[in-house]
């Protein structure tokens, strides 16, 4: 046991060396650039905080509860025929000398030191449809396992009386691995089922990320049954997720619960692969880590690239105007007192005919210069009070127009800066005018582009 725990330590150690050596490569290119458009730093490392994640979802009664005690050695998880689970249980042991523990969903997601606070936007409801159970377990000392409530048919939000696709969405975009399980008599046919794969997981989680399972297979009839059952999902699952390929497929079983059925023992060791993937999520967290750092990266180069634009923008409608302004000063230096003179008769000696003349006096500069400062003064004038508010209105009802989104990753990661360009247009307009933001996407550029690829060469080490 000695050997194992030590090999333990020593990834825990590599995995966290990788998060923090990211961490602070970021926090010293980048630090102060971030925080100077509110990005926080903290939330951009919420995925490196705590344990590896495995999110395990999929049709009610597919086995994902039965799954998990076989997993981790122990009954912790209720099981049974008709659906469940009504919670998302997350479940990991304990550390040093804690003691077993239940934590209820407020606890949990008001603990700076775990990273759900983001899920606090799901409300009360959901909130107390959640928990986290520590055990005394060495298996899962390394990850944490995340139990959810079955997918179902006919349910709404409003029955749920939350949000559960979007929670889904979020816990998975934090988890490193998510464990989609189906059973035979439900392949893929489920409605809930069908919304997550289709529009939730391809928002929040790259495909690597997702395993397959079809579970139960032992209820299977005969091998034609399986063949068809088998069929049913791969072809469902093209239709929800749009790959053209196959994605692998882990055929399982519980060993414990199985009916007796002669065709399984090719499959029998399909179990232990899945549970080998399980165990391989610290493995996973640093591609997730790097990823998730790469696209908060390149959605902060986007959010750059908008307010370069909004400043841009605004620029070069000043030079425009300023060109405006500048003759109609020239203009006014010369000719506005002459024209004074032709309606009033004052002054006697209007600037161009003193200079013709020779006759050039102070007063006669002085006035020219008066007049030369009224279009500067209505300029600005018109500027603060008219073209400035209509600007800010104008850009903030386009705010597509300060982007181009020429690939589908771009626009993914428009959705998620869209929010932060606005409410700094909103709030802080005047200063973008005046901040560096080229000088910023260059140097964001250049951690992306240089020190990302670094690591991800380190990962390739590892
Ligand atoms: N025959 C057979 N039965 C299984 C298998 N896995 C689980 N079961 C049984 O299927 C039923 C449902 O299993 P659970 O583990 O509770 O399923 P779940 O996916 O957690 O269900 P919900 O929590 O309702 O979403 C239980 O009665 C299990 O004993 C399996 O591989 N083969
Ligand atoms: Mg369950």
């Amino acid at each position: 046991m000695g050997g194992g725990r030590l090999i333990f330590m020593e990834q825990e150690n590599i995995y966290k060396q990788f998060a923090k050596d990211i961490e602070s490569v970021v926090r010293a290119d980048l630090g102060q650039t971030l925080e100077t458009y509110g990005y926080d730093l903290d939330m951009v490392f919420t995925a490196s905080k705590w344990k590896p994640l495995v999110l395990i979802i999929g049709n009610y009664s597919s086995g994902k509860s039965t799954f998990i005690n076989e997993l981790v050695g122990a009954e912790i998880q209720r099981t049974g025929q008709a659906p469940t689970d009504d919670s998302f249980t997350i479940i990991t042991s304990t550390e040093g000398s804690e003691v077993e523990s239940e934590t209820k969903g407020s606890a949990i997601i008001n603990d700076p030191s775990l990273p759900f606070e983001s899920l606090r936007k799901f409300g009360e409801k959901f909130i107390s449809h959640f928990q986290l159970k520590r055990i005394q377990n060495d298996k899962i000392r390394e990850l944490a396992v995340i139990d959810s409530p079955g997918m179902l048919d006919s349910v709404t939000e409003k029955d749920r009386g939350y949000d559960y696709l979007g929670a889904i969405g979020e816990i998975a975009s934090m988890s490193d691995l998510i464990i989609l399980m189906f059973d035979p008599h439900k392949a893929g046919t489920i409605k809930e089922a069908y919304e997550v794969i289709r529009s939730t997981l391809p928002v929040t989680v790259g495909e690597e990320r997702i395993v397959y399972v079809l579970n139960r297979i032992d209820e299977c009839d005969n091998l034609a049954d399986l063949v068809k059952s088998y069929g049913t999902l791969t072809w469902n699952l093209s239709q929800m997720t749009g790959r053209k390929d196959i994605p692998r497929i882990f055929l399982t079983f519980s060993p414990e619960r199985a009916r007796q059925n002669e065709t399984l023992g090719i499959w029998a060791k399909e179990r232990d692969e899945l549970k080998a993937a399980i165990f391989s999520a610290p493995r996973m967290r640093l591609n997730h880590i790097l990823q998730h750092v790469d696209r908060e990266l390149r959605a902060f180069g986007l959010l750059l690239e908008a307010m370069a634009v909004f400043k841009q923008n605004f620029w070069q409608k000043m030079l425009y105007l300023g060109k405006i302004t500048f003759l109609a000063s020239v203009i006014a230096f010369f000719f506005a007192d002459l024209l004074l003179k032709l309606i009033t008769g004052y002054p006697d000696m209007p600037f161009v005919i003193s200079l013709l003349t020779g006759e050039l006096n102070p007063g006669a500069i002085l006035t020219s210069a008066a007049f030369a400062i009224l279009p500067i003064g209505l300029a600005s004038v018109y500027v603060h009070r008219l073209f400035w508010p209509k600007y800010v209105k104008l850009m903030l009802c386009n705010l597509e127009s300060l982007v181009t989104l020429d690939t589908a990753y771009k626009k993914d990661l428009w959705k998620k800066v869209k929010a932060k360009v606005e409410a700094l247009i909103t709030s802080q307009a005047g200063r973008q005018i005046w901040l560096s933001h080229t000088k910023n996407q260059k140097k964001n550029e250049t951690l992306i582009r240089k020190k990302m690829s670094v690591f991800y060469d380190r990962i390739k080490s590892i």
